[in-house]
């Protein structure tokens, strides 16, 4: 119950729709590009699919709804409430990894922005002791 392999399995945690956007790539500063995400949280990684109203019309397929856009490695990373600086939205996610990307996350209703917040914590917390 306790090997390594079993540990993994117990790293499925949550999946839901969010806004999301990337802010900081490998240490650049990108121009922010808020899109609505299917976002599944699995085995301490956390991929944002991309948003299927982005994809060509006669292309909207099952299949085209659940392209990842991006794939996020939480271990080392940090995760805590953006500061009003970082968006005019509420209920606004920072996380960042230890690859240097940056991320906001948001939704309107706080509860489901509380939930993904202790849910991420937990996983970053477990991953730092596996
Ligand atoms: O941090 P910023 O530059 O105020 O972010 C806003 C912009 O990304 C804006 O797009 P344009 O760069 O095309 O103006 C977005 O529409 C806004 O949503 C961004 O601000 P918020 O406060 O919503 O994160």
């Amino acid at each position: 119950r306790h090997s390594p392999d079993s540990l993994q399995c117990h790293l499925l945690e949550k999946a839901g729709i969010l806004n999301k956007t990337k802010v900081v790539d490998n240490g650049k500063k990108i121009r922010k590009n808020w899109s609505q995400s299917w976002t599944v949280l699995h085995g301490g990684i956390l991929t944002f699919h991309k948003d299927p109203k982005s994809a060509p019309t006669g292309n909207a397929n099952k299949s085209s709804q659940i392209v990842p856009e991006y794939t996020v490695e939480l271990r080392g990373a940090l995760i805590g409430r953006a500061s009003k600086e970082k968006s005019s939205k509420k209920n606004v996610l920072e996380l960042k990894t230890r690859q240097g990307c940056e991320y906001l996350i948001q939704y309107d209703t706080e509860s489901i922005i509380s939930d993904w917040l202790k849910v991420i914590q937990e996983s970053v917390r477990q991953l730092d002791l596996v």
